[in-house]
């Protein structure tokens, strides 16, 4: 089980960890890399090809700004591509957040909120899909779920 990230700045780092983290805590191998789609076009898109290679099977792909990374991704892969816009920018980040989200048709990027929680839950979502054809993998989420349950009970004792 291999997931991609890949973020259009070193200073997406702090964001995206949280999303590496995630990942690592169902024990799913992470290739994680800075290219931007504006920045370094030939270099982003070569990874994604590297990473059709490499047994990747989900990429997580996180970019503020004008977030183009994301479709740039999923336009040179058939794999389900997850954005997560960064924040920062416009109205803290709602120009990353449509930059991502809309995607013309052909194209599909699914989406996540904007900065930590959008990390986190994208990761968790790769989980989710890794899943479907693992059970081991459901039976973590599962737990992962009622670890969750637990805690916010525990909150209010
Ligand atoms: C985007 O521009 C990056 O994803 C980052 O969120 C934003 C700012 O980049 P830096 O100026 O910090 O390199 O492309």
């Amino acid at each position: 089980m291999k997931v991609g990230i890949v973020m259009g700045s070193a200073s997406d780092r702090e964001v995206m960890i949280l999303a590496k983290e995630e990942l690592e805590k169902f024990s799913v191998e992470v290739d994680m890399k800075v290219y931007s789609a504006h920045r370094t076009p030939r270099q982003a898109v070569q990874w994604v090809e590297d990473c059709e290679k490499n047994g990747v099977q989900v990429i997580i792909a996180a970019a503020g700004l004008a977030a183009h990374l994301a479709g740039v991704v999923a336009a040179h892969t058939r794999m389900p591509v997850l954005g997560v816009p960064m924040p920062g920018g416009v109205m803290g980040g709602l120009d990353a957040l449509l930059s991502t989200v809309q995607m013309p048709r052909g194209t599909p990027v699914a989406t996540f909120a904007v900065g930590k929680a959008g990390a986190i839950n994208a990761a968790l979502f790769a989980v989710r899909i890794l899943s479907v054809s693992n059970p081991q993998l459901r039976n973590k989420l599962e737990q992962y779920q009622l670890e969750m349950e637990a805690e916010i009970v525990a909150a209010n004792i």
